[in-house]
């Protein structure tokens, strides 16, 4: 099956690129590497030293005998994004693409455009394409657990079943998102949700928590195939963070009371949804959603979680409650549903197995690399 992997270059898409290549998949990468444009316009770096895509590919079909074709280009543009599609003629197109920071969404009018019309524009070119070359092919696309905000009743997978007046319907999932990135997600799915119905495309909003660890089988099978891990204020997650905060002896950031509860899932179980969904299409003119994520936790219980496992290797990890740079609740209910992925035959890894493997190891390994001026958060949601 040949897979088309849109932001192939980025934390999720290099490790999902190399997993289903080694699976035997056919597999090209499609990104505008704007990802390390922006990481220099903010003066950021990856922990990890990553290589450029094209020595990352070579060294790839060096150690294993695989190749990755490569289309350097912006998905915004809809000439280059068919020419690209038309010389691949992919069954699936696994779509990472996109301005995935919620910080960065909101710096200022300019970086909120430039999300939404990234991703928006991004996704509707795609889904034009498919409608015009290739109406068989099933989209998988990244959204996000942030796409249902914090309601105060259990979070479904991205349908409700709602009784109204004596009537009753199943409709799509009421959204409350938290920031202009998280909204870019919920114009996309209403966009391939509408594509499905009028054009009987077939599509997987794959509504993803935060992505933890960086280590998966074949990115560590050399050091020219590491992948990214951000830590800094804008692009960094919250877990990673707090990982490489206990390293360098930096108290944890955790953002005002700390109840903040998310879905969370290891980067080794990412790359096995992204199969499971690839393997088992929408039918056509389906737009099916699945949450993907393996447990919950609160900020609040990771930074403790941390603790622990950084005082079990000798660390000392102080925790902080910084007055909070967003808008959100701090204490709220939270029950989403995951058992869709569960039920495709997922089986997770989890995080009390791996946090020191996957995750605190690495940190310690290159903390050389931190600069600790990027870690404080710098954008504020109020401005
Ligand atoms: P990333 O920034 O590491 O990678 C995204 C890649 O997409 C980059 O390489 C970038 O250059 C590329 N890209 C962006 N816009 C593009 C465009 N217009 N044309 C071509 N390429 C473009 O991000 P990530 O952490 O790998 O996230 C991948 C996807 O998964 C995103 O859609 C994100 O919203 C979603 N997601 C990520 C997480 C997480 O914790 N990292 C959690 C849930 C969902
Ligand atoms: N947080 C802290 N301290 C930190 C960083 C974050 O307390 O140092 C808190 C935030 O306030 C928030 C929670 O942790 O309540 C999650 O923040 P995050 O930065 O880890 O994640 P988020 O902004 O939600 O975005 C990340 C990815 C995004 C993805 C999303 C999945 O960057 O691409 O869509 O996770 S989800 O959160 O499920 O929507």
């Amino acid at each position: 099956m040949k897979v088309l992997v849109i932001g192939g270059d980025g934390y999720c898409g290099w490790a999902t690129a190399l997993y289903l290549s080694n699976r035997g998949y056919e597999v090209a990468i499609l990104d505008n590497l704007i990802r390390r444009h922006w990481d220099n316009e903010l003066c950021i770096e990856t922990l990890t030293p990553i290589a450029s895509i094209q020595q990352r590919i070579q060294r790839w079909k060096d150690l294993t005998g695989k190749t990755i074709d490569l289309f350097i280009g912006d998905i915004n543009n809809y000439e280059f994004l068919k020419n690209a599609m038309l010389r691949f003629e992919p069954d699936s197109v696994v779509h990472f693409g996109e301005q995935r920071s919620a910080p960065f969404s909101m710096i200022d009018r300019e970086h909120a455009v430039l999300t939404q019309v990234n991703n928006v524009v991004g996704t509707l070119n795609l889904l034009y394409v498919m409608h015009d070359h290739f109406p068989d092919c099933h989209l998988v696309k990244l959204g996000t657990m942030g796409e249902y905000g914090t309601p105060n009743i259990d979070i479904e997978e991205g349908y409700i079943t709602i009784e109204h007046n004596g009537r009753k319907d199943t409709l799509p999932y009421p959204k409350q998102p938290g920031s202009f990135y998280h909204l870019s997600k919920v114009h996309d799915s209403h966009n391939i949700h509408f594509a499905c119905r009028i054009w009987g495309l077939r599509a997987t909003d794959l509504n993803q928590g935060v992505v933890y660890g960086v280590l998966t089988d074949e990115t560590g099978m050399d050091e020219m195939l590491i992948n990214r891990l951000d830590y800094d204020g804008v692009f960094g997650t919250a877990l990673n963070r707090f990982c490489i905060q206990a390293a360098i002896g930096h108290p944890l950031t955790v953002y005002g009371k700390g109840g903040q509860t998310r879905g969370f899932l290891d980067i080794r179980d990412t790359v096995r949804c992204i199969e499971l969904a690839v393997n088992n299409p929408a039918d056509r003119g389906e737009f099916r959603v699945f949450n993907q994520f393996t447990e919950l936790f609160s900020v609040g219980d990771l930074a403790n979680m941390v603790q622990k496992a950084g005082t079990s290797v000798g660390l000392k990890v102080e925790i902080n409650h910084l007055e909070n740079p967003r808008v959100e609740k701090e204490e709220h209910y939270f029950n989403a549903k995951n058992t869709n992925l569960l039920d495709l035959g997922l089986q997770p890894h989890f995080l009390s197995d791996s946090l020191l493997d996957s995750l605190l190891n690495f940190s310690i390994k290159y903390k050389q690399r931190v600069d600790e001026n990027q870690i404080l958060p710098k954008v504020k949601w109020k401005g």
